[in-house]
């Protein structure tokens, strides 16, 4: 049993309002509801298409292909982990600040709808794996509790782990917060956290039934709020080149414009899966092909299955699967059709998210030696090897999507302009 007590342990700001100070006046928020805006992420060292596709692969506990882990390892012998590429413009990475313990620590972290753990950077990693992250102290939070016997682990699909041990401790996130929340607490983190030396930790927001706490699972921020929360959904909204937002409890009538389509959701898995029934390239005919996917914030890439992926890039000039990337590479300069996916679960014909050519056009590549290559990876990658689809950040900055725990199901929307 839990041990949690849910209305006991909940302190809501009896006027929660949205951190960010562009939100229209007209956006009242009342209690049981939040809003958390991102903030730039100073250490963005700009992307990387190959090493951007790696994570899902770790992420999901799919090995590496030799291509990708050939690209990977050449890498890491070149740049040692240091700033080689130039950010480009309009390339900018944003994160969430998060509050822990009394008096509160504020930690910028990646929310991610594609795992159920709260785990952080901690003092209680050896110093040698941290490199510029804020940490987790929890000697110097009067209201931190070691929950006795707990631990936790997440493997990934290279082998390597973070793990470490968890505590109660009040969480803040956007002016609501819960007092018993547990945070898993670092002892160990992969390297390539490590290398990630802004983003302090990892906060889930997919269903409880994933979460690696033993030898009692924990419950996410997201379902301990649930009960005092307006309505038991979060919407998310990122954005490309600029900072998004995270609101609990309530859907936001300046975020969106039209209506929202809504499509069921199998959480059978954990995970936040859906369908699509089908897809357009440019302004193409429809092509039914119906795609089983997950929505995950924390991926930034979207995988999709081979023949969808063939066709798509059939339209892009000089596409190709390129060996040295571990990807389907092109010229930057090609032009690059939008993707649009056709949803289940309403049978208007508005029930759609398209995705600009603009963002499968991902980053620059490299040549071997160093050099620019005048290519880009794309943002649209093969799942092969994963058995269900992944709609990554390149599809979510793409629209206005809500979380809808309670049928449950996911909404979409165009964002408001
Ligand atoms: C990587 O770079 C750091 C400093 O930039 C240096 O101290 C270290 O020795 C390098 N490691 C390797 C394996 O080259
Ligand atoms: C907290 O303080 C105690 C006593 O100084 C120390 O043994 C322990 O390692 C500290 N824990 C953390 C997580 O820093
Ligand atoms: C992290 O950086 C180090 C060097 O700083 C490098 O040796 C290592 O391979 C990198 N690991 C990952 C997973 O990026
Ligand atoms: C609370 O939810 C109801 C629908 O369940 C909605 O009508 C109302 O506007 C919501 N209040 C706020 C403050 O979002
Ligand atoms: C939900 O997913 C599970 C596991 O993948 C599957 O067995 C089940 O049939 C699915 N349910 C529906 C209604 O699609
Ligand atoms: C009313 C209230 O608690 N407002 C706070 C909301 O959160 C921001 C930062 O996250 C604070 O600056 C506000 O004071």
């Amino acid at each position: 049993m839990r041990v949690f007590a849910f209305f006991a342990g909940l302190l809501v700001s009896a006027f929660a309002h949205p951190a960010s100070l562009d939100t229209p006046a007209a956006n009242t928020v009342t209690l049981g509801t939040a809003s958390l805006t991102q903030v730039p992420n100073p250490n963005y060292r700009g992307r990387n298409g190959p090493r951007a596709l790696a994570k899902i692969y770790r992420k999901y506990g799919v090995p590496f292909p030799k291509d990708l882990q050939l690209v990977i390892t050449r890498l890491d012998d070149r740049d040692n982990g240091s700033a080689i590429l130039t950010p480009q413009s309009n390339d900018l990475e944003y994160l969430f600040p998060i509050l822990i313990g009394t008096p509160p620590q504020e930690l910028h972290i990646d929310i991610d709808t594609g795992s159920s753990d709260l785990w952080v950077f901690s003092t209680e990693m050896p110093k040698g794996q941290i490199n510029g992250q804020s940490t987790y102290d929890p000697n110097k939070s009067t209201t931190a509790e070691k929950m006795s016997g707990a631990t936790w682990r997440i493997s990934y699909g290279d082998g390597s782990s973070s793990s470490g041990v968890v505590y109660n401790d009040v969480v803040e996130v956007g002016n609501i917060s819960f007092a018993t929340q547990a945070v898993e607490a670092a002892k160990k983190v992969s390297p390539e956290f490590t290398n990630d030396s802004s983003n302090d930790g990892v906060f889930g927001l997919a269903f409880s039934g994933l979460n690696q706490v033993r030898p009692e699972p924990q419950l996410t921020f997201f379902d301990n709020l649930v009960p005092n929360l307006n309505e038991s959904l979060f919407t998310v909204d990122l954005k490309s080149g600029e900072p998004g937002r995270l609101n609990f409890g309530y859907i936001d009538p300046n975020a969106y414009s039209g209506s929202i389509a809504y499509t069921p959701v199998n959480e059978s898995t954990g995970f936040w899966a859906f369908e699509t029934l089908g897809y357009t390239i440019g302004d193409g005919s429809l092509r039914e092909q119906s795609t089983a996917g997950i929505a995950d914030t924390g991926a930034t890439l979207m995988l999709l299955p081979q023949e969808l992926v063939d066709d798509y890039y059939s339209h892009v000039g000089g596409a190709r699967y390129d060996s040295d990337n571990g990807g389907v590479t092109f010229r930057c300069g090609a032009t690059v059709p939008d993707l649009t996916f056709h949803l289940a679960g309403d049978d208007s014909t508005g029930n759609t998210v398209t995705v600009p050519g603009d963002y499968i056009r991902y980053g620059k590549v490299y040549n071997t030696d160093g050099t620019e290559s005048g290519r880009c990876f794309g943002g649209l990658q093969s799942s092969n090897g994963f058995g269900i689809s992944i709609f990554g950040d390149v599809f979510l900055k793409s629209t206005f999507a809500v979380f809808d725990a309670k049928e449950p199901r996911l909404g979409f929307a165009e964002k408001a302009l």
